[in-house]
């Protein structure tokens, strides 16, 4: 029994119709059947906080249009998506383009009265990284606030632990300190991998370093980083995960359609297989941000984005066929 009814795509073409994420069903319209949801994806159009080239306001529709041919049965897996979770989009979170402060609170607001609160996930797609905190605070809000935070596996060309620029202390080069600030991650059980250079000063690592975030570089993943990331699964165990998907980790050869580009990263078939490597990790929520769709000429990056969504459900999938 499908717990996602997608529009067949022998009747209805892949390339018709309104686009939302994967063609899920508007949360409104999700069949009384599949309820509760398990996961409500949602845009969030806003890039008020980028320190260098804006444009990821426009990531949540290119991102829809490109996952209009996302299908549902993942091979590697071998499960099919939609027939073991129940997935919907719920539109795009209200923003507040000139105040990033104000935009992660009526961000937080939304996403956190969504759907069942109690037992519906949060997928969050960017935006810029800035909006990651909304989302990590909206699903601590929903998990009960747990003491000591969350865990949290974390992909990026760049740290984010940055205190402010210019003043700013909720742009897009601080949402990872912003969180653990307020106890919504737990730092000793942060990851952030692909880290790459150059920085502007050897201090930009002392945030994290202090508080034990594990950083595996690009350049140290080559060496033995599926090894560093798997004794790290193992020491979370059962532990309550957010996964932050940074798209410019990818290398831009691959993902050229984002702000803050760092050349010397993943490949988009690294990417995919890393992800499912997570396969057993107690996902509670996710992001996926800075793509920018007018640096994306051929969609490539916007593509990309959106079977990293489908690999990052598809990890909650599994964990739940083996439950
Ligand atoms: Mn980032």
């Amino acid at each position: 029994m499908a717990r996602t009814h997608l529009p067949d795509s022998r009747v209805s073409p892949r390339f018709a119709g309104v686009a939302t994420f994967c063609r899920y069903p508007l949360l409104p319209l999700v069949a009384p059947e599949c309820l509760p949801l398990d996961w409500a994806l949602y845009g969030v159009p806003f890039d008020g906080g980028v320190t260098y080239r804006p444009g990821a306001r426009f990531g949540p529709r290119a991102v829809r249009d490109a996952s209009q041919y996302v299908k549902r049965y993942s091979i590697e897996h071998d499960l099919d998506l939609c027939d073991t979770l129940s997935l919907a989009d719920a539109g795009d979170a209200p923003v507040s383009p000139y105040d990033c402060r104000e935009n992660a609170q009526r961000v937080t607001e939304f996403a956190a009265a969504l759907a069942d609160p109690a037992r519906t996930k949060l997928l969050a797609v960017g935006g810029d990284h800035s909006i990651a905190y909304a989302n990590i605070k909206a699903t601590w809000l929903r998990r009960g606030r747990p003491s000591g935070g969350l865990a949290c596996i974390h992909f990026d060309s760049h740290l984010d632990t940055v205190d402010a620029v210019w003043g700013e202390k909720w742009g897009h080069a601080s949402p990872f300190l912003r969180a653990i600030e307020e106890g919504l991650i737990d730092p000793a059980r942060m990851i952030s991998i692909g880290i790459k250079g150059p920085l502007n000063t050897k201090a930009d690592l002392d945030y994290a370093k202090a508080r034990a975030v594990q950083i595996v570089t690009h350049a140290r993943w080559q060496a033995d980083g599926p090894a560093q990331l798997a004794a790290f699964l193992a020491k979370l165990g059962d532990a309550e995960t957010y996964l932050t998907f940074d798209i410019d980790c990818v290398d831009p050869a691959y993902a050229p359609g984002t702000g803050t580009l760092c050349p010397g990263g993943f490949t988009s078939a690294e990417t995919l297989a890393i992800l499912r490597s997570l396969a057993g990790v107690n996902l509670a929520g996710a992001d996926i941000v800075e793509v920018l769709p007018d640096r994306d000429p051929a969609g490539i990056t916007a593509f990309l984005a959106a079977h990293i969504i489908f690999e990052t459900l598809c990890l909650d999938a599994v964990r739940r066929k083996s439950n």
